[in-house]
């Protein structure tokens, strides 16, 4: 049965740097999510190395949380019904030249590192980075 449920969503440095955030805000809005939460954050490295400790293997790991760390973010709870699979459909493919028409990366993405859009992969991550975000 489909619930309502929460995703993380984050807008990457590229976007926000490009003054994108009230677009794509938007963008999730008229897609029928709600924004229950926002903060706009700049992390230090070791917290994006924290955040994206599944990748530390990668050979881009570090490249990445420097990204990540390099200028201002904004995090958001999306609520919707299915909010973890409906946020990756208008994120669209990791590499900005792979996603469909109509999806987030698309239309704002500029490569495979600065696509402009992290969203949670799975209820239980969503609930973990939720909480790395938004802990009381
Ligand atoms: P996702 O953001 O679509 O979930 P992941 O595989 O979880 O993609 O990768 C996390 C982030 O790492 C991507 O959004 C992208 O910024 C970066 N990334 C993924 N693959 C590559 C790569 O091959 N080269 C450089 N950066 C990458
Ligand atoms: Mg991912």
């Amino acid at each position: 049965m489909s619930k309502v449920e929460q995703t993380l969503s984050l807008i990457k440095p590229d976007a926000v740097e490009r003054n994108l955030e009230e677009e794509i805000k938007q963008f999730f809005i008229k897609s029928g999510f709600k924004i229950t939460k926002q903060k706009k954050v700049k992390l230090e490295k070791k917290d994006a190395e924290i955040f994206y400790k599944v990748h530390e293997t990668k050979p881009f790991y570090n490249d990445l949380c420097e990204y990540l760390s390099s200028g201002p973010i904004v995090a958001m709870i999306l609520e919707k019904v299915d909010a973890v699979s409906e946020n990756r459909k208008v994120m669209g493919a990791t590499d900005p030249n792979k996603a469909d028409e109509g999806t987030i990366r698309k239309k704002y993405g500029l490569s495979i590192d600065k696509n402009s859009v992290h969203g949670s992969d799975s209820i239980e991550n969503a609930n973990k980075e939720i909480n790395f975000f938004f802990k009381t």
